[in-house]
């Protein structure tokens, strides 16, 4: 298949991630829509240590190192020095794990987002805690092993992309490294959109998912195949499906991964309905257009 995506890399091919790491490689292909007028915000994260130092840095873009719950708000005055210094023209884009997003940085992306900030908001979701040692976060899907849950998780996964639809923002976007046609154009279309703009990415972890580090981009196309990862697009306010999924079945994407090995009927059965009310949701959204 002939491929389609710019060549321009702002990203060294060395970098210190683990064998098949999911947010490198989403980390290479957003930055395939960005020119080198951005400004990357990183909060505590793998992100943090896979992005090196320098000389040996993985990007070629300037990155500020944040603490965990603060990313939007120090992306918040990067923007607005650049504002005061005329430099309209750059954008800073936050790249932040599930857990500042999701868990504990929440309340300055909820600010952020609330006050239409001028930024790009990336959460890479690999699912869990996975520079600590894998601990459950809101993002991690029910029937998961992590080190927080070792009798699996109980709960749903939170649905982060509606509650900040919610909030009125001007352009949010799902988006899979398994897909890179349709994830580099949200990144292009987040980076022609003002205001606030939130792109949910879906990073498989071999070390944190306990899969092969060879399978993170077939991982990645069975999450959206089956349904449990829907790739979308809600443009001011009006919701689409970019991929509809061939819904292959989910047990296969639950049984390449050791993280969901403990699972039985039950689980299994608690799975399959939180993704059926997720796609009703989903699909009310789509119908429901804008109001006239
Ligand atoms: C206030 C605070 N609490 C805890 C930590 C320790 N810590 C560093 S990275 C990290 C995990 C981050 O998880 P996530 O945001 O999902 O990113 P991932 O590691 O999965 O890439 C934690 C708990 C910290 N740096 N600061
Ligand atoms: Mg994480």
């Amino acid at each position: 298949m002939e491929l389609k995506y710019p060549s321009v890399e702002h990203m060294e091919p060395g970098h210190l991630g683990c064998a098949g790491c999911g947010a490198a490689l989403a980390m290479r292909l957003a930055l395939k829509a960005m020119d080198e007028k951005t400004r990357v915000v990183i909060p505590a994260s793998c992100w943090s240590i896979i992005a090196g130092r320098h000389p040996d840095a993985a990007l070629k873009l300037p990155l500020v190192h944040t603490p965990f719950a603060v990313a939007p708000s120090v992306a918040t005055g990067i923007r607005a020095a650049l504002d005061r210094l005329g430099q309209r023209d750059v954008t800073v884009m936050v790249w932040a794990g599930d857990g500042s997003s999701y868990d504990i940085g929440f309340g300055a992306l909820s600010a952020a987002a609330e006050r239409s900030e001028d930024l790009i908001y990336v959460c890479y979701d690999n699912e869990a805690y996975m520079n600590t040692g894998v601990q459950r976060s809101s993002a991690t899907p029910p029937g998961a092993w992590t080190t927080t849950t070792p009798n699996l998780k109980r709960e749903a996964k939170k649905d982060i992309l509606t509650a900040l639809v919610d909030h009125g923002i001007s352009y949010a976007a799902t988006a899979s490294p398994s897909y890179p046609q349709d994830m580099i154009s949200k990144f292009g279309r987040a980076k022609e959109t003002l205001g606030f703009r939130f792109i949910l990415v879906l990073s498989p972890c071999p070390t944190g998912w306990r899969m092969e580090e060879g399978k993170t981009v077939e991982v990645g196309r069975m999450a959206v195949e089956s349904g449990v990862f829907p790739l979308l697009e809600v443009v001011d306010g009006r919701w689409s499906v970019t991929h509809e999924p061939s819904w292959s079945p989910v047990e296969e994407y639950l049984e390449i991964q050791g993280r969901f090995a403990g699972m039985g009927e039950g689980e299994k059965a608690f799975f399959k309905e939180w993704l059926r009310e997720r796609w009703e949701l989903i699909r009310a959204r789509v119908k429901q257009g804008l109001p006239s």
